[in-house]
């Protein structure tokens, strides 16, 4: 069955022959530069694709091996995930193999084929020799177990083997990902007449479409549409990994994009300078310069390394990229070129070291991680952290799982129970304080609690309070049933609750509200418990006042006037235009004009107002 295609990088020292075997797979020039073919030298990353005996398409990413373009060959290797490591059996494991076999286990690369080219050239005891010579080489990579194939570029010995063997290796590699955020990290980026700008790329993960918006994260972000698609020399309306793509975009000129760059699903990515990594391959970190190269992608980056120990490190780049826990990343000596190891990303959004103490405890929390992430140690390390944020970390895989044991989910938030409790018994702590200092008070206002408890988010305020035990009602968080509670206010409440109830319309004037201590807090309070009813101009009443009032309304020849309706409440000015006011708001009684209102009949004969007791 034919299978999707792949992309398939080379590697290996310089003239051993890898790009005669592209050519002599695919029929076309990986040298793309006049220069690289009149020297016989792979300069620059070349590309050539062919069809294999399955009908499978794979494309080659053919890099050069001269150790002065290191660089570039990283950036062919980078985001490609199957390598052909190619070896030339007359001279066998040479410099560069060396630093491509290194590079090759700094990214962790695992599926592949191993080439000894210029069969023709030896005999068969040299052959074996460098056979030989190959496994001991590669042993610590993950192509220790790569098929090899023997071939011969100028009698054709071993191609079709060769092919059938890529078929092979290719039919048993895992499905890439093709859903899901797409980075493309570019290669090239040109411009053709009649087209305008292109950009090319090994697209490892995610799919991209026609009319597709995203992001180029150069300099900075610039928005750009795909106006067109093409992989391996044909036009396509969509395109899925693992394939080479050439991408016409609108919204970008050329020269504002290069290799290193990055095409990205926008906002869905975290743009980091500073990463903790953990040593995967290499030296260990504290025998390492502290100013280094940092590859990634095709990106090539100066980074400074801050070890906390031989496999941990903090690495601050001149750069900021799209990076996320398990990315890869190989690390170069900048004066002698050397490949000084790998290193896997841990947190690509790690915490500030400022006080003493912080390495040592970051130290401990990154040995403690596992090398996906953990989103525990994450959640925990923070308190609360958006579930889009986990997601953007590469710490959930795409949809969010089931969060782990000890972590509360509240409002898109991952909580670390914690921290959630925590946080439950500091509220609980300060409104109790509150309600025991002042019995008035309507409780902590939401803003002061969200303040209190450094939450990140106000609307986690809603469960760590029901979670306390809390109530929250008119923007305050208060103990449950404090609302009857009037404390020392209770007795004079009562007292004028019972002289409304004698004559329901005779507000107390301010001084017999001074007589009974009732100051303006003790008054709303007992508002807010449904005691009393504060009209405007010091005004008190029953609740039940307006409807009372309604019923001797109503039995006013309508419309009535202001002093029919004083005379009939029994009651002065002072009370009688604020409380029919207050009507008037109700919506229960009209004002017509300066003197008159009416009773609002629908009012009367419907559900409002009660009879009133
Ligand atoms: N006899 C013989 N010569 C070969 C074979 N394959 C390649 N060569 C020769 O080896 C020389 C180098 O080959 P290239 O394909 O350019 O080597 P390369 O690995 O691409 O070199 P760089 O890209 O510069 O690293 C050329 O002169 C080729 O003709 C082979 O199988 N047999
Ligand atoms: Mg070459």
């Amino acid at each position: 069955m034919q299978g999707a295609p792949h992309v398939v990088a080379t590697a290996g020292h310089v003239d051993h022959g890898k790009s005669t075997l592209v050519r002599a797979l695919t029929g076309m020039e990986p040298d793309r530069w006049a220069e690289e073919r009149r020297r016989g030298l792979t300069i620059d990353l070349g590309f050539a694709w062919t069809t294999l005996p399955s009908a499978r398409e794979v494309a080659f990413v053919d890099v050069p091996g001269h150790e002065r373009f290191l660089g570039n060959m990283l950036a062919g290797l980078g985001p490609a995930p199957v390598v052909c490591f190619v070896v030339a059996a007359d001279e066998g494991w040479r410099p560069q193999s060396s630093d491509h076999r290194d590079a090759v286990a700094a990214l962790g690369i695992e599926r592949g084929l191993i080439v000894v080219t210029k069969a023709d050239r030896v005999g068969p005891d040299r052959l074996a020799a460098t056979l030989a010579q190959i496994r001991v080489e590669l042993a610590g990579t993950g192509l220790r177990d790569a098929p090899a194939v023997v071939v011969s570029a100028v009698d054709g010995t071993g191609l079709a083997d060769l092919r059938a063997t890529l078929d092979d290796v290719l039919a048993r590699l895992p499905a890439p990902p093709t859903t899901g955020r797409l980075r493309l990290w570019v290669d090239r980026c040109f411009t053709i007449t009649g087209a305008g700008t292109v950009l090319t790329g090994t697209l490892a993960a995610g799919t991209i479409a026609h009319g597709d918006r995203l992001h180029v994260l150069g300099d900075r972000p610039r928005p750009v549409t795909v106006r067109g698609l093409q992989s391996r020399g044909r036009p396509h309306e969509s395109l899925t990994p693992v394939d080479r793509v050439a991408l016409n975009l609108r919204g970008l000129s050329a020269d504002q994009v290069g290799r290193g760059d990055v095409l990205v699903t926008p906002d869905a990515w975290p743009v980091t300078g500073a990463l903790d990594v953990r040593r995967a391959t290499g030296d260990p970190f504290t025998d390492a310069p502290e100013h280094l190269t940092v590859h990634v992608g095709t990106a090539a980056v100066p980074g400074r390394l801050r070890p906390f120990d031989d496999d941990h490190a903090r690495l601050t780049l001149d750069r900021r990229l799209p990076l996320v826990v398990g990315d890869r990343l190989v690390l170069r000596n900048p004066g002698s070129r050397r490949i000084l190891g790998g290193a896997q990303v841990l947190d690509a959004d790690p915490p500030a070291l400022r006080r003493r103490g912080d390495s040592g405890r970051r130290l401990a929390a990154l040995t403690a991680m596992r090398p996906t992430g953990d989103v525990l140690v994450e959640v925990a390390r923070r308190g609360a952290v958006a579930e889009r944020q986990l997601q953007l970390l590469g710490l959930l895989d795409g949809a969010a799982g089931a969060p782990p044991e000890g972590i509360r989910v509240v409002h898109g938030w991952w909580v670390h129970g914690p921290v959630h409790q925590a946080w439950q018994q500091r509220l609980h702590a300060a409104v109790t304080a509150l309600h025991e200092r002042d019995p008035l008070s309507a409780g902590l206002s939401c803003g002061a609690a969200v303040d209190l408890l450094v939450l990140p988010d106000p609307t986690l305020l809603d469960a760590v309070a029901r979670d306390a035990g809390l109530e929250m009602a008119a923007g305050s968080v208060r103990l449950p049933g404090s609302r009857a509670d009037l404390g020392p206010a209770e007795a004079a409440v009562a007292e004028l609750e019972t002289r409304l109830r004698t004559a329901p319309f005779r507000a107390p004037e301010a001084d017999d509200l001074t007589a009974l201590a009732l100051g303006v807090r003790e008054l709303a309070a007992a508002e807010r418990a449904g005691r009393i009813l504060r009209l405007r101009d010091g005004v008190v009443l029953l609740p039940s006042a307006p409807a009372l009032a309604m019923r001797e309304l109503a039995r006013l020849p309508q419309p009535f006037t202001t002093s029919q309706a004083r005379q009939v409440l029994g009651t002065t000015r002072r009370v009688a235009i604020p409380l029919l006011e207050h009507l008037d708001a109700r919506g229960w009684t009209r004002r017509l004009d300066a003197g008159h209102r009416e009773v609002v009949r629908r009012a009367v004969d419907g559900r409002q107002p009660p009879a009133g007791s």
